[in-house]
């Protein structure tokens, strides 16, 4: 099994609990109890994390976006074969109930010729999408651990990239692809609403209908809109990484989009977002964003620049563990004190700016 690099390495214990043993041995069954923990924030959840932690750092994390029907989870299929033809390990989670996953069922007889029993090298998971704001972040941030310590070589995060929650989801992977497709009206709203800032490569899925090209073009005159403006005002993420206006010739709506070089990388070493075209139904074109996903991958583990802008999300994940913390801790320590502040604010009796601050110092002298 292939959980056993963990094993080996001499400085790691193995975990005292027997679930989180059980993951850091690749065991899918106490992963997906694991899981079911830490999604539902039950039982020893946090205690399993703590112990996994140790364990984890190695999974390539891959967020896929988007809006509903632009063709997801008919590309995360595709690239889960793809991926386990490459022999990796994969983790896919959904926050979107309604994604049909078939597993190891399209991987084709060259995988399953292989195993005898099913694919044990694939893990899948729907998350629940209840929840306060934050929530949703907050667990597929805690389960893409827990894939990375079960030895997930990369997790696929499927996201419906429209929420506030779901963007904070995309901030918290390595690498997101943005999947679009022609014909539906708000996309380009959508890529203006976020997903521009965090797209790292973009797939115009349905290549086989009309349009594509032009919702190409679309995507293309977007990137280089945010690059004029990121050149200019360097704003802060992801954004600054475009760097200036330049081009980026394997971005062009050309042609022969599929046969691009190196792409990606663009002046001063910045990152710059190919497109690529593909019709996810016949797995066409599905191998070039998968290239141009591991591209990215290099670029951010092998460059400055992407050194930086890993280290930025991981500023940005730990900001949002602190939040979470201090709020979980807060109100649990508040109790009371927090309704009779709501009551006083309802009523006039206080303004919620005075009522914040006097909770925090109760907070303060309590904790
Ligand atoms: N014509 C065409 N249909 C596609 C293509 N990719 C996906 N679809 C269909 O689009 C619908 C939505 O696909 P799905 O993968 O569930 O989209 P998601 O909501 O983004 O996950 C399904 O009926 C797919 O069969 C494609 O490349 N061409
Ligand atoms: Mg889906």
């Amino acid at each position: 099994m292939r959980g056993e690099h963990k094993l080996s390495t001499k400085d790691k214990q193995l975990p005292a609990h027997p679930l989180a043993r059980g993951v850091v041995e690749g065991k899918l069954r106490s992963l997906a109890r694991v899981c079911r923990l830490v999604d539902d924030a039950v039982g020893p959840y946090r205690d399993l994390l703590k112990q996994l932690f140790p364990h984890t750092g190695r999974a390539w994390t891959v967020g896929i976006t988007g809006v509903p029907g632009a063709g997801k989870s008919t590309l995360t299929n595709h690239l889960i074969a793809s991926l386990r033809a490459k022999d990796m390990k994969v983790a896919v989670l959904a926050i979107d109930p309604t994604s049909p996953f078939s597993g190891g069922a399209i991987l084709g007889d060259r995988i399953r010729m292989q195993r005898h029993h099913g694919d044990d090298g694939v893990f899948i998971r729907s998350l629940a999408t209840r929840g306060a704001l934050g929530g949703l972040s907050r667990s597929a941030a805690d389960l893409i651990r827990v894939c990375d310590a079960w030895g997930a070589d990369v997790v696929l995060v499927e996201t419906v990239g429209v929420g506030q929650d779901e963007l904070e989801v995309t901030r918290t992977v390595d690498t997101t692809l943005v999947v679009m497709a022609p014909g539906m009206g708000d996309d380009i709203q959508a890529i203006k609403a976020g997903l521009l800032e965090c797209a790292d490569v973009f797939a115009v899925n349905k290549a086989d209908r009309d349009g594509a090209d032009i919702t190409a073009r679309q995507i293309e005159v977007m990137i280089s809109i945010g690059q004029t403006v990121a050149g200019s005002s360097k704003t802060a993420g992801h954004g600054a990484t475009h760097g200036h206006h330049g081009p980026h010739a394997a971005c062009g709506a050309k042609k022969d989009r599929h046969v691009a070089p190196t792409t990606g990388v663009g002046l001063e070493g910045d990152w710059s977002p190919p497109i690529d075209m593909c019709v996810a139904t016949k797995g066409k074109g599905v191998e070039e964003v998968l290239d141009h996903l591991e591209a990215h991958h290099r670029w951010l583990m092998g460059t400055e620049a992407g050194q930086a802008r890993r280290l930025s999300r991981l500023r940005e994940a730990m900001r949002t563990q602190l939040r979470n913390t201090l709020i979980e801790h807060a109100v649990s320590v508040m109790g009371e004190q927090l309704e009779a502040a709501v009551q006083s604010v309802a009523q006039r009796q206080v303004d919620p700016y005075t009522a914040s601050e006097q909770l925090v110092e109760g907070f303060r002298r309590g904790c």
